[in-house]
């Protein structure tokens, strides 16, 4: 098949994922086009299946705001017309799924049919998506999409609940590449950390609001007073400085390292004993996923599409919502002793195996062939 996936091209889980499927894809001979306004972040190798369409918006000085819909929509014109796509692949509902209804009509005037298929990934239908401001195009682009999957079954509901659907969603999970995401031997990172053979304790996220960075340091800092602990923030975004503040007014400077943006998150997971995932929402969890593939085991809340990731008591545990001291006691639970620690660490690799990525492709390759079919 040649396959278009639009997407955020950043480390955001919507873009992880879209990368990562269509890099599966082109490893099994299909020709995958990418159209994004930058190189995607984890678009790191070549392959002769794999093409990158830039999305260049053009600027005057009349925009207050450049139309990027507007360039993505014709760019996909161009590309689906050019490249002859079988089907094309949106990631994120904004501004993806109505670019691509406002090019799927400009190809029929040629005489072109292109199915869309419109993947759900969480704050596009949770956050960004019921607002007013975006709800009714994004309730009419999901509508008119040929294929709609969403990352889990709490997300499938989320979107029946929030919004006006007529069409059938399908559920395809995250997945993770075992081939990339497995516990490497990083003995001198460990040591560099942790000098002291402390427990090491780890967060990846944008640092927005959803991730609750803030009940991650009051998580460590009940932690690090039982036992001795380092904590790994790894990623940037809005709440960051304000996190670097909660630390030295709780005085625990010297045991929490903020690593920014990192390409190689697998090998800092490597070193890790514990994820902590406090987040108000989660459609799915992916970057609890990439812990627990590296051996790591996950303090979760129980939102969203958590629960059909984490097995509470057996790779983690799941407690509600802001309930801080609960998270503690559940991580010192799970550090407490290294046989426990080498349970958990054990089965939380077990569990990430039920969402390998060979696992979980075929899942879109039928559907892309059942919605080609039917469209
Ligand atoms: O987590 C984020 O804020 C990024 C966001 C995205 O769309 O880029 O991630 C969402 O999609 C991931 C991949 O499907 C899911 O694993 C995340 O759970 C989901 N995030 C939220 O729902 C908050």
């Amino acid at each position: 098949m040649k396959i278009g996936i639009v997407c955020y091209p950043t480390f955001g889980g919507s873009g992880v994922v879209a990368t990562e499927l269509g890099k599966a894809l082109a490893s099994e001979g299909h020709q995958v086009h990418f159209i994004t306004y930058s190189q995607p972040a984890r678009l790191d190798f070549f392959s002769e299946n794999l093409f990158y369409h830039e999305v260049s918006v053009r600027n005057y000085p009349l925009f207050d705001y450049a139309p990027y819909e507007s360039a993505l929509a014709s760019k996909l014109v161009d590309v689906v017309r050019f490249e002859q796509l079988d089907v094309l692949h949106v990631h994120y509902a904004i501004p993806h799924a109505s670019a691509a209804f406002m090019a799927k009509q400009i190809l029929s005037s040629y005489g072109i049919h292109i199915p869309v298929v419109t993947t759900l990934h969480g704050t596009d239908i949770t956050l960004v998506g019921k607002d007013p401001t975006y709800k009714p195009v994004v309730t009419f682009s999901i509508n008119q999409s040929d294929g709609v999957t969403t990352v889990s079954e709490d997300l499938k509901e989320d979107t029946y609940r929030h919004f006006e659907i007529t069409k059938e969603i399908k559920v395809i999970p995250n997945f993770i590449d075992f081939s990339r995401f497995s516990l490497q031997a990083k003995d001198h990172f460990k040591k560099a950390i942790a000098p002291n053979n402390e427990r090491i304790l780890i967060h990846t996220s944008n640092f927005r609001k959803v991730k609750r960075t803030e009940d991650v340091i009051r998580i460590f800092e009940k932690v690090q007073a039982v036992i001795p602990s380092k904590l790994l923030m790894v990623g940037d975004g809005p709440e960051r400085v304000y996190n670097e503040q909660l630390c030295r007014s709780l005085n625990i400077c010297e045991n929490v390292r903020f690593l920014g943006k990192q390409d190689a998150v697998e090998e800092i997971l490597s070193v890790s004993d514990l994820f902590l995932m406090p987040s108000e929402s989660e459609s799915f969890g992916l970057a609890a996923l990439e812990a627990m593939a590296c051996k790591v085991p996950v303090i979760t809340t129980n939102a969203g599409g958590l629960p059909e990731l984490n097995v509470d008591g057996f790779c983690g545990y799941m407690s509600n919502v802001g309930d801080v001291e609960a998270m503690a006691a559940h991580a010192i639970e799970i550090l407490k002793d290294d046989e426990t620690l080498n349970r958990f660490k054990e089965n939380a690799f077990t569990r990430a195996q039920d969402f390998d990525l060979k696992k979980i492709l075929p899942g879109y390759i039928n559907y892309y062939k059942e919605v080609i079919e039917n469209s």
